[in-house]
């Protein structure tokens, strides 16, 4: 295979290494680029080379378009990987690479541009033949049009911006009433947040599924897809808990579905990684938006498919053709992620930065951890609050669930607040093991006033094993902490 020679990672903590790693595994040399506060992160650590390019405000460092640039034309890497986040769907960022004669690793600015725009994709699609919700063509440029349109296809409609995604600016309508200022402010936020007044109405759907499906294309046109991921359970448009496959698959509806995607990706000349984002009601599904870069949740695809994602995206980019047949990929197995952040939930899921003071990672069977941490490191405030990605793997559903309740068990995270004891909660959830998830799932099931107990727990968890920690027993490895922390569990339920 002719890959690179030299890439350069422009992104930070946990994407920033796992990007590393198949560049190491390649023989590929690694470039980090690093703000202030993360000059002492494992991912400059683990890189061959790294630059300082600014200080801690994303502007002045991971958004900073010319200095990233800069810096790879300097060290002379061939391609740059943006990761998620920061600039991997910044249209302006893929064209000022390709302009730099540098390979910008993900899809044309082309592409990422269009599927920018949901209007535009809507219609693209629509016209593809692939199923979308009713709505407004071309976007709702008056009051009156807007309010037409709703009466016609009936309430409830959602307005959205065109220039939008993850949830900015929709607003759910439910009756004639509240059309007209919906879709006035619709228009404000959407002018505001994005420079873009464009909105458009869609039918809306009460509890969907999010279902999105993973695709791989090549500069030859070749597209396969790596089947699907369900992703409803989520706050306020964050994601908490994946997994692959969907538990509710059919082979009729994943037929469709996996048909649509590729469509969806052929639509659009994709090249490289991507995923169709649909959401799933009643038997029907609807082509929601393209993410035009790797997702964070690309793991429990990699652990369900065998395929190494990353690998494959730099193989795309350095001009190969796609490695696989669509007949050589298979599923096997189930897959879950639970997000690890550092995170209040019990306090509004506030962010909790603070330095890690104790820390041991899960392993063993069906487990893969993908962190950016380590004991001592300093969490900044300014950045994305996941610190990791715990993900387990087995033959069955049941298993990967007991296996991501027993890897939550032995996972120490001292010195921040963390999202554990909420999955710890979920992995036991009846509706959530018998796989009845929607997109509003944390709220219907009510997980939040449940949830105290789960953290009192956890307090006096981490207590026995600080306690345990200040008496001098180092612990050394995660047996070791493991056994400190269960002897000293028994004794106190014991007395
Ligand atoms: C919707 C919807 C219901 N009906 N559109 C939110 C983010 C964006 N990607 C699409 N979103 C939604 N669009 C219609 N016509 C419900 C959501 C939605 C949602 C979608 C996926 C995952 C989580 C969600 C949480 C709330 C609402």
């Amino acid at each position: 295979m002719t890959f690179f020679d030299k890439v350069l990672i422009a992104n930070r903590g946990e994407i920033a290494i796992r990007i590393m790693r198949a560049c190491r595994e390649l023989g590929i040399e690694t470039v980090a680029i690093y703000s202030t506060p993360d000059k002492n992160a494992l991912h400059v650590k683990y890189a061959d080379e790294a630059f300082h390019i600014g200080e801690a405000h994303p502007s002045k460092s991971y958004l900073n378009r010319d200095r990233i640039i800069e810096v790879a034309t300097l060290c002379e890497a061939e391609a740059i990987h943006p990761g998620y986040g920061f600039l991997a769907e910044n249209y302006h960022f893929a064209e000022n690479v390709e302009q730099a004669g540098i390979t910008f690793i993900g899809p044309s600015s082309k592409t990422i541009h269009m599927m920018g725009s949901k209007l535009d994709s809507k219609e693209a699609m629509s016209s593809a033949g692939v199923p979308v919700l009713p709505w407004t063509k071309g976007g709702v440029t008056s009051t009156e049009a807007g309010i037409a349109f709703a009466e016609e296809i009936g309430y409830p409609v959602i307005v959205k911006a065109s220039a939008g995604g993850g949830g900015i600016g929709m607003q759910i309508v439910r009756d004639s009433s509240g059309i007209a200022e919906a879709i006035e402010k619709g228009m404000r936020i959407a002018q505001s947040a994005f420079g873009d007044p464009t909105i458009f109405i869609e039918k809306y759907l009460d509890k969907p599924r999010h279902i999105e499906v993973q695709v791989l294309s090549d500069y030859d046109g070749h597209g396969i897809h790596l089947y699907e991921r369900e992703c409803s359970i989520q706050r306020r448009h964050q994601k908490l808990v994946e997994e692959a496959p969907c538990p509710i698959m059919t082979p009729e509806l994943r037929e469709k579905m996996t048909d649509s995607a590729l469509t969806v990706a052929k639509v659009c000349n994709y090249t490289n990684a991507g995923t169709v984002e649909f959401l799933y009601s009643e038997g029907n599904y609807y082509f929601m938006e393209m993410n035009t870069r790797l997702q964070v949740e690309h793991t429990i695809t990699e652990l369900v498919t065998g395929v190494d994602i990353v690998r494959q995206q730099l193989a795309i980019a350095s001009g190969e053709p796609l490695a696989y047949e669509q007949d050589e990929i298979s599923l096997r197995g189930h897959a879950i992620e639970c997000r690890i952040n550092a995170e209040d939930p019990l306090n509004d899921f506030a962010a909790d930065p603070g330095k890690i003071v104790r820390y041991r990672s899960p392993g063993g069977p069906g487990i893969r951890v993908d962190s950016g941490i380590h004991v001592g490191y300093a969490i900044p405030p300014q950045y994305d609050s996941m610190i990791s990605k715990l993900c387990s793997y087995g033959l069955t559903r049941i298993e990967a669930i007991e296996r991501m309740r027993r890897a939550i068990y032995e996972y120490v995270i001292l010195g921040v607040k963390t999202t554990l004891p909420l999955h710890h909660s979920l992995m036991h959830n009846r509706q959530f093991i018998q796989g009845n998830t929607h997109t509003h799932f944390l709220v219907d099931q009510q997980i939040m006033r449940n949830l105290q107990s789960y953290y009192r727990d956890e307090e006096s968890r981490m207590q026995t094993l600080a306690a345990s920690l200040r008496q001098g027993k180092e612990t050394a490895a995660v047996t070791a902490a493991v056994n400190v922390y269960i002897q000293h569990m028994n004794k106190g339920k014991q007395a």
